[in-house]
């Protein structure tokens, strides 16, 4: 049974975490401090603002995405078990050590339109086994099922400084001590309720979504007036890693569909570094990801930064909402 105040290496020890990958976590986490520090100090770093490079998404870089996704990059190259890594923020995969045990895909800055306004943001972070059949360098590395990780967490810069992570065992909630520059463990097992009375959308999207997936956000809004018989509340942060917080903590269930606002990129998340570290981390607290059709975790990828619909959170409410689709 694991402590309250337990640090991430003994309690990863217990998870049965062996010293290579225990190395490699702690180099990304290492880096995750330094960042936090950046965002803590925000215009006193001069590390607000946007430049003018744009991302393989199309998506107008922020000043501190390029300062996390260089932090994070220069910790895992450092580290000899990382054969290569994928970033939101690197159009190819970034050749390692060709020796390597591990691979690594983050999203150095998750919520990055919130920088500026001191708004939820975090890092999330992905840990496959390396391929032994195709390049140390090519994006093949990375053509995994979620269910193939060995790792995936976030950091959420906030109030406190979160770290959440599992390694297959239990979702465990670590709190950066900053007298110590630890995180310590301070909540040992998350767990999502099977229920909740609380949806997590973005609304304004409301009429480029398919006529199935509006009647269930219109069943929700209605409320005890209508089918589901109980009231429900709705939060949107603009942060997958601050909204995916609160239903691992209080429950809920959280959504992106696809919409038809751009024909050729129906869904907005991307698969490897979002969905699949998240979907791995509420399946071990409990809850269920989907996206319209299947678990997110058994999807078979087929590009780096492939997209995907997500569907997430507790597992009764997830059932729910597929019911409509379905
Ligand atoms: P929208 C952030 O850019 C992100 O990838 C997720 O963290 C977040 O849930 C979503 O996009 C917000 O999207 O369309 O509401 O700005």
């Amino acid at each position: 049974m694991q402590n309250t105040e337990q640090t991430l290496a003994s309690v990863l020890d217990e998870d049965g975490a062996n010293a290579e990958l225990l190395s490699l976590i702690h180099n990304l986490v290492d880096a995750t401090e330094e960042i936090a520090v950046c965002v803590n100090k925000g215009a006193l770093a001069g590390v607000l603002g946007s430049t003018q490079n744009e991302n393989v998404q199309g998506e107008t870089q922020k000043k501190l995405d390029i300062i996390a996704n260089q932090l994070i990059k220069d910790a895992l190259l450092s580290n000899e078990q990382v054969r290569a890594l994928a970033s939101e923020e690197e159009d190819d995969v970034v050749a390692g050590n060709k020796n390597g045990k591990y691979v690594v895909a983050f999203d150095p800055l998750d919520g990055s339109s919130n920088i500026d306004v001191n708004g939820q943001i975090g890092t999330i972070f992905t840990i496959y086994p390396a391929r032994n059949d195709v390049a140390t360098n090519s994006a093949l590395q990375f053509q995994q099922r979620g269910t193939q990780q060995v790792c995936a967490g976030y950091v959420l810069y906030g109030a406190s400084t979160l770290l959440v992570i599992s390694t297959g065992g239990p979702t465990h909630c670590f709190t950066l001590d900053t007298a110590s520059q630890q995180f310590l463990l301070t909540n040992p097992t998350l767990s999502i309720p099977q229920d909740t009375q609380e949806f997590s959308v973005n609304m304004a999207n409301q009429r480029f979504w398919a006529s199935s997936f509006q009647s269930y956000i219109a069943d929700l809004i209605a409320g005890e007036t209508g089918k589901r018989n109980k009231r429900f509340n709705m939060r949107w942060n603009a942060s997958m890693v601050g909204d995916m917080h609160r239903v691992l903590i209080r429950g809920g269930i959280f959504i992106y569909p696809s919409d038809s606002r751009d024909a050729k990129q129906p869904a907005k998340l991307r698969l490897l570094y979002e969905a699949n570290p998240i979907a791995m981390l509420v399946e071990n607290a409990g809850g269920k990801a989907f996206n319209e059709s299947q678990r997110i975790l058994d999807i078979e990828p087929s590009a780096l930064h492939q997209r995907v619909a997500v569907i997430m959170g507790s597992a009764n409410e997830v059932e729910a909402c597929l019911g409509y689709l379905q």
